[in-house]
């Protein structure tokens, strides 16, 4: 098994589906929770390019970009697979999890950051990304059939990150009449033990979107 570390904040929305793939395969480690405000040499050392979390490190050797860890992860202890077998539906699953992260991470954020006239428009725009999970998901129990997955550690984060961004942001997006298989299937995928594990404190997030915010908000049209 070697010696396994992951570096995280525990506010991140990327960290948590790194320690929930290393729960699924049954493998211990050690969380070290990072200052982002005042990033460490050992996150600077481990992550010089990008200097973001999560960074896992197995046996000394420092692995970033939480999907690419998620499929470190699923080659190096087969245990409970996260990604399926056949080629065509691993490429399959490996497109909606870019999907989520880069069209709905963002279109979501656009539409907590959006104000005034733009705030309807940025909704709609993060719902029309949402209602394609809503296809994925549906007549199903987990994205991937009837085991947790790459897909549902990759959109994990919504059932309690949501409900934050959602109240700071001022808007209502994972609307159970609009889409209610995902929110079936968030419902359900929070209730799981080893997923609560690895869930924040709700104190941690209680207004920590609405400094987010303030903060995206300063910037202006330099932040997307
Ligand atoms: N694509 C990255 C995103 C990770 C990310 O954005 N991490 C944030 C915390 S949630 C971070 O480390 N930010 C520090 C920075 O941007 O300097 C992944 O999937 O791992």
């Amino acid at each position: 098994m070697g010696d396994v570390k992951v570096i995280g904040v525990t506010t991140s929305l990327f960290c948590p589906r790194v320690e929930w793939a290393l729960k699924l395969k049954g493998v211990e480690y050690e969380y070290i929770e990072e200052v982002l405000s005042n990033k460490s040499p050992t996150l600077l050392k481990l992550n010089p390019v990008l200097k973001k979390v999560p960074v896992l490190v197995h046996d000394d050797k420092p692995i970033a970009e939480s999907l690419v860890i998620l499929e470190y992860i699923d080659e190096t202890w087969k245990d409970n697979p996260l990604l399926p077998q056949d080629p065509y539906e691993r490429a399959t699953a490996r497109f909606w999890a870019k999907f989520a992260d880069e069209k709905c991470v963002s279109g979501i954020w656009r539409a907590c950051k959006a104000e005034g006239e733009e705030k309807e428009k940025a909704i709609q725009c993060a719902q029309e990304s949402l209602a394609f999970l809503e296809k994925q998901i549906e007549g199903k129990k987990y994205f991937g059939g009837e085991e947790i997955g790459f897909m549902d550690l990759v959109v994990g984060w919504m059932p309690f990150w949501l409900d934050f961004m959602e109240e700071d942001g001022d808007m209502k997006l994972l609307d159970a009449q609009k889409f209610p298989s995902l929110h079936e299937w968030a419902q359900n995928f929070i209730q799981i033990p080893l997923i609560k594990e690895c869930l924040p404190p709700r104190e941690k997030l209680v207004n920590y979107f609405q400094v987010c915010l303030s903060y995206l908000r300063s910037l202006g049209n330099k932040h997307p």
